[in-house]
């Protein structure tokens, strides 16, 4: 393994024991790291975690089972973990202005079917922005258990503008009469209207499920409408722009809390990850900081500016460009695919990843698109004028698509430029300093 830390260089006991027992992992670990700070992060749904996030990450609440919630518990011993699922609750429920939130879904998938169980008997009809127009497994696909255990209906995008047309939803929701209706996606670049969902929601008589994993950052920040009341249950993960550890949370009021707790614990999961509820309180405190309302809304200025700059340069971009913190090239016009790109890109160190548009031609294994973010880069620094450079690297792979030569050239100004931009919570890296 290149470069690994030499057993001196580690930086702390944590790092040390690991090397001691495992150097295996613990070099794939620095090798990771070296990787992290080497390279530019485009894929909108990673981040850095802060310092803090991962100690708690790694705390020794991992060794603790918990099954049930706090002061109702199945194991004794529960008397810090109490404590802690409690802080995470409180702050949950203050950043996001709701009565009720359950943070022991071990991530987005799960949080989503403990919330399709707390308000859905199997066959029930449920409504969600089909995946190949930027919508989730969870929503409804037909190979997930959402298309499997109930009646799934997707909604489409509107072929023109590529944004939801709430027409169509409408229109689809009188027709299929849904129990419940999924609003959110992973690919889309536009607001969400929530109050027009909770009213076509209402119309119906169907529950409203916001699944705001990608923008539950911005939310807190206030750079995002929040679907709060609107929606009576809200699903997040937390380690997307909300920049936690990798888990979620079931936000709602009072009258849905004993579902929404009894659909997470009994019904899907066991014992909870108390490390991870740790370091999401940490996470959400993180959130509720001036700082990160600053970081939330330079995100969207980075993730507008890289949109410009591409258009610029002749890309089509879906929908025309983004509100949010992500966006879309379409590649269809072009002779290689989304696939190719996002390969190329990432050789030169410029990691995104290949993804349908709407409408795509192509197959979802080797599609048109290549998805791009910016919380990762913001996280570390970068700024509006940084994504002018960004665009013209990838402009320049991507015209030149087969040219090993010139892609490595870029390869080597992106480590370089990289390092300009220290990347929290990673010590070890070029002797980059962490930024928190
Ligand atoms: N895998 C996530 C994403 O990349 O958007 C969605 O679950």
């Amino acid at each position: 393994m290149a470069d690994s830390p030499s057993k001196a260089a580690c930086p702390c006991p944590h790092t040390r024991a690991l090397r001691d027992v495992d150097s295996e992992i613990a070099d794939l670990i620095a090798a990771e790291e070296r990787y992290e700070c080497d390279t530019i992060r485009l894929i909108p749904s990673e981040n850095y975690v802060s310092m803090a996030v991962l100690a708690a990450t790694g705390s020794i609440f991992a060794n603790k089972y918990s099954e049930g919630y706090a002061s109702k518990r199945y194991y004794e011993g529960q008397v810090y973990v109490d404590q802690v699922e409690k802080l995470a609750i409180a702050r949950a429920c203050a950043l996001f202005g709701v009565e009720h939130a359950n943070v022991q879904p071990y991530s987005g998938s799960p949080a989503n079917m403990a919330a399709c169980f707390a308000v859905l008997r199997p066959g029930d009809t449920v409504m969600g922005l089909g995946l190949p127009f930027g919508g989730h497994l969870t929503h409804g696909w037909n190979v997930n258990f959402s298309g499997m255990l109930y009646r799934a209906v997707q909604y489409e995008l509107d072929p023109e503008t590529h944004r939801i047309d709430l027409d169509r939803v409408r229109d689809a929701a009188r027709r299929e009469r849904p129990k419940a209706i999924f609003c959110g996606g992973t690919a889309y670049p536009r607001l969400w209207d929530f109050a027009a969902f909770r009213a076509i929601a209402d119309e119906v008589g169907a529950v409203l499920i916001a699944d705001i994993a990608h923008v539950a950052g911005l939310v807190a920040a206030g750079a995002h409408p929040s679907p709060v009341p609107h929606a009576q249950i809200v699903t997040t993960t937390t380690h997307k722009t909300l920049r936690g550890p990798r888990g979620a949370m079931i936000l709602c009021g009072a009258d849905l809390a004993k579902a929404v707790d009894r659909a997470v614990f009994p019904t899907l999961q066991g014992g909870p990850h108390n490390h991870t509820t740790a370091a999401i309180a940490v996470a959400l405190k993180e959130a509720a900081t001036p700082e990160f309302r600053a970081y939330g809304r330079q995100i969207v200025a980075n993730a507008k500016a890289l949109a410009a700059a591409l258009a610029a340069r002749g890309y089509r971009l879906v929908s025309g460009g983004t509100d949010n913190h992500l966006l879309l090239i379409d590649l269809s016009d072009r002779p290689y695919t989304g696939k190719d790109g996002a390969q190329a890109l990432s050789r030169a160190g410029l990691i995104g990843n290949y993804n349908t548009v709407p409408f795509d031609k192509r197959k979802p294994f080797n599609p048109s698109g290549i998805r791009l973010g910016t919380p990762a880069v913001t996280s570390r620094g970068m700024q509006t004028e940084h994504m002018e450079q960004i665009a013209a690297w990838i402009d320049t792979v991507l015209a030149n698509i087969e040219d090993a030569g010139r892609i490595a050239a870029v390869k080597e100004e992106v480590r370089e430029f990289c390092g300009g931009f220290p990347t929290p919570g990673i010590l070890i890296g070029n002797g980059r300093k962490p930024r928190s």
